[in-house]
């Protein structure tokens, strides 16, 4: 596979093709993946959440080209929710995010698709794919809603939690799980009124927790606190590489099963297909001789012994 030599010198072409193709879970990804996986899990991950238009894209748009001057190499990959039905999510993160681009950052938006599965197993293999290609930190934006925040924090090594006062979020309708999972949390939009009032109310909330999370102001408006912020999240990323080690063996735990019990899954689909057993408690079942639970009991015990 000559993308791989691509692939190491960080060539975006490379990036992108690797990328899609982990997406997609083609039979090409576990060759791929193969080859890529020895020299992957270096990287620090960080993970930057929050509620739809706090800001995450253009904070990270001015982060990266903060974190570049301190000497990383940054990488972002955008969870988008929408973008396989609009399309226009990935433009405007595009717009916001022209100029880290322009300094070398790699930019790629992710579809979502819905469950929740496959989206950590496509963003778990793309980080594999731009660690490989030499980018540390890689960067993940994804909204704030449902399960998603919890699951980022579950990949990400520093998790980042972006509020601003604009939507008027107070304390009382910022959801419990987001003030779990924050290593930083910021109050972007500092520029706008109701900032210090929100400020102090996370400090109140959170900050006071046994985790004694950081707490920081931030506008990109104004280009306030990114400096400060990018400075934060460089000291963290030494101070978090021994609970890295830790969390990346419990990760690993994670997804051998997830794969494990997958496959599980597709073979005793198979099984089922051309299962006597199956087909003769069907029949019983749909003229109602056996109830499903009593059905689904038998055909489990010939199946599994
Ligand atoms: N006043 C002000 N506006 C900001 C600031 N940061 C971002 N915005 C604006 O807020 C809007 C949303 O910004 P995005 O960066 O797209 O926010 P996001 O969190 O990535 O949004 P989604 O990805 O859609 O969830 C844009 O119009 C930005 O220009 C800031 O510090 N101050
Ligand atoms: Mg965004």
């Amino acid at each position: 596979m000559d993308i791989l030599s691509d692939l190491k010198k960080g060539k975006r072409g490379a990036i992108a093709k690797a990328i899609t193709i982990v997406e997609n879970d083609q039979p090409e990804s576990k060759k791929l993946l193969k080859k890529i996986f020895k020299e992957t899990g270096k990287s620090m991950v960080i993970g930057i959440t929050g509620p739809a238009g706090a800001g995450k894209s253009s904070l990270i748009n001015k982060t990266s080209v903060a974190l570049k001057k301190l000497r990383t190499k940054p990488a972002v990959l955008a969870v988008d929710p929408t973008s396989h039905v609009t399309g226009g999510a990935i433009l405007g993160d595009r717009v916001r995010m022209t100029e880290s681009t322009d300094s070398g950052t790699y930019i790629r938006s992710i579809a979502s698709r819905g469950a929740t599965g496959a989206v950590s197993r496509s963003l778990r293999n793309s980080i594999r794919v731009l660690e490989y290609a030499g980018f540390n930190p890689i960067i993940i934006e994804s909204v704030g809603a449902g399960q998603t925040e919890v699951e980022i924090s579950n990949i990400a090594d520093i998790t980042v939690v972006v509020f601003n006062p604009h939507t008027g979020d107070s304390i009382q309708t910022i959801k419990a799980g987001l003030t779990e999972i924050g290593d930083i949390y910021l109050v972007n939009k500092s520029d706008l009124d109701g900032t210090n009032q929100l400020f102090d109310a996370v400090r109140d909330f959170i900050g006071a927790t046994e985790r004694n999370p950081i707490i920081l102001k931030t506008s990109v408006k104004k280009n306030t606190g990114i400096t400060q912020f990018a400075k934060t999240l460089k000291d963290m990323m030494k101070e978090k590489q021994k609970s890295k080690e830790a969390k990346d063996r419990q990760r690993l735990e994670t997804e051998l099963k997830d794969i494990v019990l997958n496959n599980i899954r597709e073979k005793m689909d198979d099984m089922l297909a051309s299962d006597k057993t199956f087909s003769k408690y069907l029949k019983k079942l749909q003229s109602k001789d056996i109830d499903p639970f009593e059905a689904a009991d038998k055909i489990t015990k010939s199946l599994v012994k």
